[in-house]
């Protein structure tokens, strides 16, 4: 009763091994108006990190135009740049957060 089911099974195992679900790097975007300030609160509140670590993530994205702020399952990273782009705009701000596949 042993089938392929389309994900690499090969033909003498007993059940198919699945796929480890997709993971996602959360972004941050340089932009010439956002305070620096903002950013570093941002990166602490919806990020958990400390000052020293968020102005150092604030800062390579400064320098360096994006940075990873961290790596999620689909759902958390989704809710988390939806998180950072409403507060953003509610302080109208143009600090924009963005996700791709790690
Ligand atoms: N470049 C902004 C400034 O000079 C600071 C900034 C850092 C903005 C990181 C966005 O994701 C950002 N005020």
């Amino acid at each position: 009763p042993d089938q392929d089911q389309g994900q690499g099974l090969a033909l003498d195992e007993a059940r198919p091994e699945l796929k480890p679900p997709p993971r996602f790097k959360v972004l941050l975007l340089n932009d010439d108006y956002t305070p620096m300030e903002f950013v570093v609160e941002v990166l602490e509140v919806f990020f958990a990190m400390d000052r020293e670590k968020a102005t150092r993530v604030m800062l390579h994205v400064h320098t360096r135009g994006k940075g990873v702020c961290g790596i999620y399952s689909r759902d958390i990273a989704e809710t988390k740049v939806a998180q950072v782009n409403d507060y953003s705009r509610e302080h109208q701000h143009p600090l924009l957060c963005a996700m791709e596949e790690a």
